[in-house]
């Protein structure tokens, strides 16, 4: 960064510090990964410098010569790698992506069919206060309260009582594996369009980790930076039948010009996942998440399911007499990061939930593994033990966690991360 700190010390400062902080953290949120050093390069290239509204060939700008072979060749690396017959690699990210999808495939006042936020879905599954929830008329499946699994008998019960337009399939915090098949048996019965938002599992699906929803379903988004470990972006896939209107809905119905950068650096990151050495990462994920929950469990703290079978452990943080928010603000100090997060059935507001979610996709990049992920156990189970010790003083709370920071620091000297140019 020799240029930048020349110029703008102040950012180059942040910079660095940041990547410092990514070195010596534990980066448990599951949606954060450690992009390769080729995907960072090529985010940081000259195409951020181009305008290109429209797709190659059919631009609203001159000098397309490279823009057009780049996005060309990332969407042939997005069929290939997917199973797609169609692909549109331009939303900014996971939310457009899936707004776009809504625009290109129903009416506002459809009606659409989601998992509800407070059961693990996203946002804009239809959410109130996402635009989703706003522009349509929703309805909300969530998880049985006996055992916090989708039951999927309740949402053909509800499909076929709504008769949604879009049946939609994915979530932000479930840790069991998804039943495409049964998701668009149940759609396509109502003569509902089944999408599949994978955000959180693309790199699962890619590496052979979580099975595919192709053939399945009609449409699948993505967004790119999670277990995919690409750049910050977006992307969509669907049958051929539905690709002009998906196209048209992405640009001109939503968007400007694609980021001509992240498709660069989305390109290079497909390729990355398409290599074998990706399938033994994405099966480390799974692993590890396992060996986590696990480790947690005998802890003694309550695992929402149980376990897991992706690359998320949820967490009961009442269980060990922390709410979630204590815990992983507490977790912060200690070198842990993660988030807070409502756990199913969750009597405490959004903001000071009951749970935290974790997540493997960072860790596994860094080349941890089972030993790894019970130290980490071990470190979530004292950081948990002195915050909910009413009795321990403020200050010998903060030394509690900077004991545990410095282990963790010592641990992460270990493993250099992808991508940083700070080690340690
Ligand atoms: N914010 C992402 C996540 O953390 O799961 C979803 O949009």
């Amino acid at each position: 960064m020799a240029g930048l700190r020349q110029v703008d010390p102040e950012v180059a400062h942040i910079l660095s510090a940041e990547n410092r902080r990514q070195h010596a953290k534990v980066r448990l949120i599951a949606s954060e990964n450690y992009v390769s050093h080729a995907v960072l390069e090529a985010t940081a290239s000259v195409m951020t410098n181009k305008y290109s509204e429209g797709y190659p060939g059919r631009r609203y700008y001159e000098g397309q010569q490279q823009v057009d072979r780049l996005e060309a060749l990332c969407v042939r690396r997005a069929c290939e790698l997917f199973g797609a017959e169609h692909a549109n690699v331009q939303p900014y990210s996971g939310s457009p992506a899936n707004l776009a999808v809504y625009l290109a495939l129903a009416k506002p006042g459809d009606t659409i069919m989601g998992q509800a936020l407070a059961h693990g879905g996203h946002l804009t599954h239809g959410d109130p206060v996402s635009m989703s929830g706003v522009l349509y008329r929703v309805v909300q499946y969530g998880v049985r309260p006996e055992d916090y699994r989708l039951d999927y008998d309740e949402i053909e019960r509800l499909a076929h009582q709504h008769r949604p337009r879009l049946l939609i399939c994915g979530h932000s915090s479930y840790p069991r594996q998804l039943d495409f098949a049964r998701f668009a048996a149940i759609g396509h019965a109502v003569g509902a369009l089944v999408v599949a938002d994978i955000a959180h599992l693309s790199g699962l699906v890619v590496g052979g980790a979580h099975p595919s929803p192709f053939p399945h379903v009609d449409v699948v988004t993505t967004t790119t930076h999670k277990s995919l470990r690409g750049p910050r972006g977006g992307m969509i896939m669907c049958r051929r039948e539905w690709a002009e209107a998906i196209d048209k809905a992405v640009f001109p119905g939503l968007q400007g010009g694609p980021h001509n950068h992240t498709t660069a650096a989305l390109a290079v990151a497909l390729r990355e996942a398409a290599q074998p050495a990706f399938r033994d990462y994405a099966r480390r994920i799974v692993d590890n998440a396992q060996v986590l929950a696990a480790a947690l469990q005998e802890q003694g703290f309550r695992v929402i399911t149980g376990g897991t079978e992706n690359h998320l452990v949820v967490l009961d943080a009442t269980s060990r007499g922390v709410t979630g928010r204590q815990l992983a603000k507490a977790l912060d100090a200690a070198g842990i990061v993660c988030n807070f997060n409502r756990i199913p059935f969750d009597p405490q507001p959004a903001m000071h939930p009951s749970g935290v979610r974790l997540g493997t996709p960072a860790v596994s990049s860094r080349g941890f593994g089972a030993d790894q992920m019970r130290q980490i156990a071990s470190w979530i189970s004292r950081v948990a033990r002195v915050r909910a010790d009413a009795a321990v003083p403020l200050e010998q709370r903060r030394v509690a966690y900077a004991e545990i920071a410095h282990e963790v620091r010592q641990l992460c000297d270990r493993f250099p991360a992808p991508g940083l140019t700070y080690h340690g």
